[in-house]
């Protein structure tokens, strides 16, 4: 059987894994009348409470005879090594633009390191429905982009397909038809089969699966030769050393699953089952001839967290896994997979330094633990410094921010605030299309002042660039907090007293404890304050006064907003239950003492 394996790309949102819902219902892997719902592939609990992929994906239809084997990956930039290491099955891309957005940041990464691994590339403008669309620009805009990462000839001639992936069409212009066939006949058209070597076995491990039944699944395209069920074959890890390994049980992908094999041949994609102790990168190889592939690199980590132990009072109440030899070996698991993170030792055993590509990045991992029954505290993210030729350097981004064009002028603003230049600025539609160079320290806590200040309508996306010459200060947070003086269960006797100096993240009525952040103050500066003052008993009730008082709802961040808005002496509490900022200095006392040491 023909076979094309292929890799959805595309910027965050742009409408990959609803190609994907699209190919799979066009190719019938469903019966008729199944229930299947939108976003299949977006198949863990994050990802559908998000409604963004996490984790690339396989699926494999058959269509007019040939098998095409589909990877789907993630769009947003904090998950780019996600993209980088899958792209290693793919023969061919489908890089999908809206049709109003036009390229946009993570569009150029997946595109550059598509084109450096020579797939060939089919564009897809989406989302033609869309009002204000302009599909013929951004069609040139496309052509620009491979143009300025320097395409071949050959490259330089995609063919591009036009369409609603939401409509369910895809035509090669931008006539609207009723299905995706025409797409389809263009990836059997356009994407080369693989290239099918005779030979001793050879396969890289570019994914890492996790079955109860099964235990570890290695996931990767089969270089050269065959692979059979029961073989004997070695590992060739990246230093070189040699693993002697069998293979349990082969599978190769059907529809959304796997079907089991006695054999795969060169070019397909497969699973092995049984395999001990391998990593992602590593080459599955004939013992008597173990010939390594190309090492796969992803690109580095930018932010680190600290990782501890929770030693709040609340330590073991409300999670499973609580002690520094728990959080290790979950850490340590999660690099075996997680390419693009790395994890430190630190001085401390109860504490590891863990290196991402940002805050999402990060913040996924510590909400997949929560999940898991973890208890832990986490620090303030940090943008990693680096010394270059003696100097200090930080990571750069570039900053894309579409907005309604009376908001412009705010935006710059805040933007420059934050030691971001602009670079562009051009109208597209009937919003302001502004694009800045600005350190990742700049862009910590941005998206939530930048909604404030737009009223909500700024769409941003940012993509590391380059690391550059340290730019100086960049200002923090500029409210301070109110923080709990006492443990205890808070009033609304108190807190309403207190309502006019700050925005609450608590409510009556629950368990705090003292250098909790209950509020942000409304002006620069911390307060100490008491949240569980029982009102005073009196004989005579004051005429006037009521009992009842009005609480406004208190406000909730996100895990990763308040990953953006704690400040460096302040960390998170996290537990399967619950999410509390705090000051990592619990005491009031040694509190200032350390502020005060820190100024002088
Ligand atoms: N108007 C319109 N909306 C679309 C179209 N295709 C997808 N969408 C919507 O765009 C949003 C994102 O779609 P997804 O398919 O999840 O995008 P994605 O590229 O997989 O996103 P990530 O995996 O998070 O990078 C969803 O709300 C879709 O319903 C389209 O053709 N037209
Ligand atoms: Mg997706």
């Amino acid at each position: 059987m023909e076979i094309r394996n292929i890799a959805i790309i595309a910027h965050v949102d742009h409408g990959k894994t609803t190609l994907v819902d699209k190919i799979l219902h066009a190719t019938k892997v469903f019966r008729d009348n199944q229930e299947t719902g939108d976003l299949i592939m977006d198949s863990n609990e994050l990802e559908r409470e998000r409604g963004i992929t996490i984790l690339s994906k396989n699926a494999s239809v058959t269509y007019k005879d040939v098998k095409i084997n589909v990877i789907d990956t993630p769009g947003h930039s904090d998950f780019g090594g996600e993209v980088e290491r899958v792209l290693k099955m793919a023969d061919g891309v489908c890089l999908l633009v809206d049709a109003f957005e036009g390229p946009m940041p993570q569009t150029r990464f997946v595109l550059q390191k598509a084109l450096q691994l020579n797939l060939k590339p089919i564009v897809i403008i989406n989302k033609v429905d869309k009002e204000n669309c302009r599909p013929d620009e951004v069609h040139d805009a496309v052509f620009e982009l491979f143009f300025n990462l320097d395409a071949t000839e050959d490259q330089l001639n995609f063919p591009t397909f036009y369409g609603s992936g939401k409509n369910g069409w895809f035509n090669d212009s931008l006539t609207p038809c009723t299905d995706i066939f025409p797409l389809m006949d263009g990836i059997l058209k356009y994407v080369p089969g693989p290239d099918v070597k005779e030979g001793h076995t050879q396969m890289q491990i570019t994914s890492l699966d996790y079955s109860s039944f099964l235990g570890r699944i290695a996931i990767g395209k089969v270089e050269r030769g065959t692979i059979k069920e029961g073989q004997n074959i070695v590992l060739v890890k990246a230093d070189g050393s040699l693993k002697k390994n069998k293979v349990k049980e082969l599978y190769v992908f059907e529809g959304m699953g796997k079907r089991k094999v006695t054999e795969v041949v060169s070019g397909d994609l497969c699973a092995v089952v049984g395999l001990e102790d391998f990593s992602i990168g590593d080459t599955i190889a004939d013992p008597e001839n173990p010939e390594a592939l190309p090492i796969i690199s992803v690109d580095e980590p930018t932010m680190s967290m600290t990782f501890s132990i929770n030693n709040s009072p609340f330590f073991g109440k409300e999670g499973k896994f609580v002690t520094s030899r728990h959080i290790r070996d979950r850490l340590m698991k999660e690099t075996e997979k997680n390419l693009a993170l790395r994890v430190e030792e630190t001085d401390s055993a109860d504490s590891f330094l863990v290196f991402g590509r940002g805050i999402l990045h990060l913040g996924v991992l510590v909400e997949t633990m929560r999940r898991e029954g973890y208890e832990l505290t986490v620090g303030n993210p940090q943008v990693l410094v680096k010394e270059i030729d003696g100097k200090k350097h930080e990571p750069f981004e570039i900053l894309v921010v579409d907005v309604p064009a009376d908001f412009s002028g705010k935006v710059i603003d805040l933007v420059t605030q934050k030691k971001g230049e602009m670079l562009i600025m051009e109208s597209k539609g009937t919003m302001q299309h502004l694009e800045f160079d600005i350190p990742s320290r700049g862009l910590i806590g941005l998206r939530s002042q930048m909604l404030t200040q737009t009223a909500g309508e700024a769409v941003m996306a940012h993509r590391f660039n380059e690391y550059k010459l340290w730019k100086g200060p960049i200002p923090g947070r500029s409210n301070g907090v109110l923080v709990a003086k006492f443990a205890g269960l808070t009033t609304a006797y108190s807190i309403d007293k207190l309502q006019d100096r700050g925005r609450f993240f608590i409510e009556p009525g629950e368990e705090i404890y003292a250098g909790q952040v209950l509020a942000e103050h409304i002006k620069p500066g911390d307060l100490n304050i008491n949240a569980v003052e029982m009102k005073k008993l009196t004989n005579h009730r004051a005429s006037g006064s009521d009992d009842s008082v009005r609480i406004t709802p208190k406000v909730q961040y996100t895990l990763e907003e308040c990953m953006e808005y704690i400040q460096f002496d302040e960390c998170i509490e996290v537990t399967p239950k619950s999410v509390r900022m705090r000051k990592s200095i619990l005491d009031e006392n040694n509190r200032s003492k350390a502020t005060k040491a820190a100024s002088n």
